[in-house]
């Protein structure tokens, strides 16, 4: 069985995260993401959105995967031993799928321990604070690896061919409203998949699944797992 899982802000909510929409989006007071996450906001100042991004990476590495992230990692793993597969895409930025354990995951919209080099490209592992005078090796500036709102997602041909191949598709702690990862549902469902949606709340595209599970996703994310593997 290839399952494709899309994931968003809404799995890494209990670990302490912010999420963008919904419940617990007033984590932030002091910065709205939607305006920060913009080159625009970028090149008009850069220092507040390096503190912005900064003040998340510390917050990250003080935090731990939940229970979803670890079910998640033992889907995976399961699937493989079956001769299966599970192809986990996320939005969000944080590495808590890895340190839950899962060994594949496709960050579309980049990784805030990574930093990306504004001259060469190069992307290279970061964990400290970034500021404007942040230096690559060959002296260009450094960005955090993160696709900001009208920057290009990364790694969409692989996403779209694993869509290709998948029998179930199930999106998990989205709310739906950034494209083109909140498409992703209508194409699995014009290839006729079975689509399910575990969030805490209805998503703006509820509508477009056949299977829909509320609650909080440490607790769903984990049964439904439980489901799929006792099958
Ligand atoms: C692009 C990194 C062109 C930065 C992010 C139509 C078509 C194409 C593009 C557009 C379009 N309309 C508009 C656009 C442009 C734009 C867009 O979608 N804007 C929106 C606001 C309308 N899209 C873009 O610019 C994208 N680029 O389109 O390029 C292109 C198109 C196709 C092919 C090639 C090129 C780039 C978007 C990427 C922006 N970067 N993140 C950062 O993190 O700082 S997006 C940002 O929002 C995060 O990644 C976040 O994850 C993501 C999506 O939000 P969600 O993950 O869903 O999180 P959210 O807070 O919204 O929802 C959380 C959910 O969890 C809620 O439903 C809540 O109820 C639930 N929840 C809460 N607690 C729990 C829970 N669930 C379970 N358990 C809990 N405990
Ligand atoms: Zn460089």
């Amino acid at each position: 069985m290839n399952i494709f899982i899309l994931t968003g802000a809404g799995v890494s909510a209990e670990s302490g995260l912010g999420v963008f929409r919904g419940p617990g989006a007033a984590l932030w007071k002091r910065h709205d993401p939607i305006q920060l996450a913009t080159p625009e906001a970028f090149a008009r100042d850069p220092a507040l959105v390096h503190e912005f991004y900064n003040a998340r990476r510390r917050n990250l590495i003080a935090a731990s995967p939940n229970a979803a992230h670890v079910a998640l990692a033992r889907l995976e793993a399961s699937l493989a031993q079956r001769g299966g597969a599970l192809t986990l895409v996320t939005q969000n930025i944080d590495d808590l799928h890895e340190r839950g354990g899962s060994i594949r995951v496709i960050h579309m919209h980049g990784e805030l321990l990574k930093a990306r080099c504004a001259s060469c490209g190069a992307v290279s592992d970061y964990r400290d604070d970034l500021a404007v005078d942040s230096r690559c090796d060959c002296d260009g500036a450094l960005r955090p690896h993160v696709v900001w709102f009208g920057e290009t997602p990364l790694y969409m041909d692989e996403i779209y061919a694993a869509l290709d191949v998948a029998d179930l598709f199930v999106a998990i702690g989205t709310s739906g409203a950034v494209y083109p990862a909140a498409s992703f549902v209508r194409e699995a469902r014009a290839k006729g998949l079975r689509c399910c949606e575990l969030n805490l709340e209805a998503s703006e595209n509820a509508e477009e699944f056949d299977d829909r599970r509320y609650g909080p996703a440490s607790e769903t994310v984990p049964s439904w797992v439980e489901e799929i593997l006792a099958r």
